[in-house]
């Protein structure tokens, strides 16, 4: 403890002795400024924030986090449930809010490492958006090899279809024709439009579990374009 103490003070006396220098380096520039020489001293920050949507021009981006340790009840335990990032954490995805008419850039992380079945064949297949793609980053194809020079970055893939096997989920809303297979332990980004108004039933269509398939806010909900 006394060691301890001593730390403490010899600190206290090292902090006391930083600030005086920079109480000193204060009045340096003072003077250095009163000398003609203007030094600013601006702040920008910055009006737009990530996850804000205030522009129309550019897509509105929706996030979407599939997490796998809450609780459905004590019987079922811990099942898979779709969240939407909202400013201030995770929210429901009972009902998803986004606009119609306006370029959705959906990002949906998948922290699920498990894959599941299929319940209809073909869910595999991406359909729906942008160029009938979707772009995935996942634990194998990013930053995938390490040398003595450092980290190696691949980033990702575009996809048409995730193989099979690599399934978990899929974002499924079969009246705007989206389907987006989300690959085990993955960042899925797609890009799509909801040309009309409406709310719109989204779902996913692996068997990730009994109770939460048929639960809204869980693996289904309303999709709300307005
Ligand atoms: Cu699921």
């Amino acid at each position: 403890m006394k060691a301890g103490s001593s730390l403490t003070s010899g600190l206290t006396i090292a902090v006391l002795a930083a600030a005086l220098i920079l109480a000193g380096y204060g009045a340096a520039i003072a003077v250095g400024g009163a000398g003609g020489k203007t030094v600013s001293t601006t702040t920008v920050i910055s009006t737009t924030t990530a996850g804000t949507n205030s522009s129309s021009s550019s897509p509105f981006v929706l996030t979407l986090v599939i997490a796998t340790n809450s609780v459905y009840n004590s019987t079922e335990g811990q099942q898979p449930a779709y969240f939407v990032l909202g400013p201030s954490g995770l929210q429901s995805s009972a009902n998803i809010s986004l606009p119609a008419n306006r370029l959705i850039k959906l990002v949906i992380v998948n922290y699920d490492d498990g894959n599941a079945t299929l319940e209809v064949p073909n869910d595999n297949v991406v359909s729906g958006t942008t160029n009938g793609t979707i772009f995935v980053a996942s634990n194998d194809n990013i930053n995938s090899s390490q040398g003595a020079s450092g980290i190696v970055v691949k980033g990702g893939q575009n996809l048409s279809s995730v193989p099979v096997a690599d399934v978990a989920h899929t974002f499924t809303v079969p009246s705007l024709n989206l389907n987006i297979p989300v690959p085990t332990s993955s960042t899925v980004v797609a890009y799509f439009t909801v040309s009309k108004s409406g709310t719109y039933l989204w779902f996913c269509e692996t068997s990730c579990g009994d109770a939460p398939m048929s639960t809204r806010g869980w693996m289904t909900g309303s999709l709300v374009a307005s």
